[in-house]
């Protein structure tokens, strides 16, 4: 990203100085956030749990005005919301909020009002690049937003693939050809649910060449009209195939996001209407 293009990026910093290196102090980024007020920071609700608790405001610094990571200001974190419904095994209710310490000077970004599932988006953060390093500046990922349809039929695909890959493991001691193998598993991958909820929003591209990563979570999806950015997604989950040890950016299984529009009320709620 341009420097200072994107003021309401938040990085989330674990305030535990131990995962922090004592020369760039840059270990500490774990996960994105974006301010949607003064004193309110958007994020994952799992960005704010660990060995299943949610974590205490203590543990978390939001450090606001950065592109590079030395950048910026640390401002302490006063209240840790996450959403109620939030179920980490499906990710469904992937949404939480921050209460700042004290008011940031940054512009904050609008939320989206209306529902969208196609067009130009852009996701931001400090998350895993290609190569597997964390970048210490702020990266921009241009993608395109999908529908449900699309996004459950891309990562079911990819399922149907890993069971390929079991049935083979087991095909070739039980002689089983691989016309049957494949048959097998697509009978298999026909009975699985569909892995998004209506909470749910995708965005990538087909290639996988762009898409979000471990660290970006948490982070702004949002959309560039005339009035300014405004925010649809927050950086939730992405799959990879069982044979990959990397759940981001692969072909046709698009990175899945927070559909913000479904969370306005309650964000309004929990702020005050802040
Ligand atoms: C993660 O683990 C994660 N491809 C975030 C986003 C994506 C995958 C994984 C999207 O935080």
């Amino acid at each position: 990203a341009q420097k200072d293009a994107w003021p309401f990026q938040v990085a989330l910093l674990t305030s535990d100085l131990l995962n922090e290196d004592p020369v760039t102090h840059l270990d500490a980024q774990f996960c994105g956030g974006s301010l949607i007020a003064p004193e309110w920071v958007l994020t994952a609700a799992h960005c704010l749990f660990q060995f299943g608790e949610l974590v205490k405001p203590e543990s978390i610094t939001a450090l606001v005005g950065a592109t590079h990571l030395t950048e910026g200001e640390r401002i302490e974190v006063a209240e840790i919301i996450a959403h109620e419904g939030y179920d980490p095994r499906a990710f469904d209710n992937d949404v939480g909020l921050l209460r700042l310490a004290k008011p940031a000077t940054q512009a904050a970004i609008k939320m989206t009002e209306s529902d969208t599932e196609a067009g130009a988006a852009t996701v931001i953060g400090w998350g895993k690049m290609d190569d597997g390093g964390f970048p210490d500046t702020l990266m921009q990922a241009d993608v395109e937003l999908f529908a449900n349809d699309a996004c459950n039929a891309g990562i079911k695909d990819l399922y149907r693939r890993d069971i390929m890959l079991v049935l083979r493991d087991y095909g070739r001691r039980m002689r089983v050809t691989e016309e049957g193998i494949e048959k097998a598993a697509n009978l298999i991958a026909e009975t699985l649910p569909d892995p998004l909820t209506g909470n749910m929003i995708c965005a990538g591209v087909p290639s996988g060449a762009r898409d979000a990563c471990n660290g970006d979570s948490g982070g702004p999806l949002f959309t560039s009209g005339d009035g300014g950015p405004v925010q649809v997604g927050i950086v939730s989950w992405g799959e990879g195939p069982l044979d990959s040890n990397i759940a981001c950016g692969h072909e046709n299984a698009y990175g899945v996001y927070t559909r913000l529009s479904q969370f306005t009320d309650w964000v309004n709620q929990k702020t005050g209407g802040n």
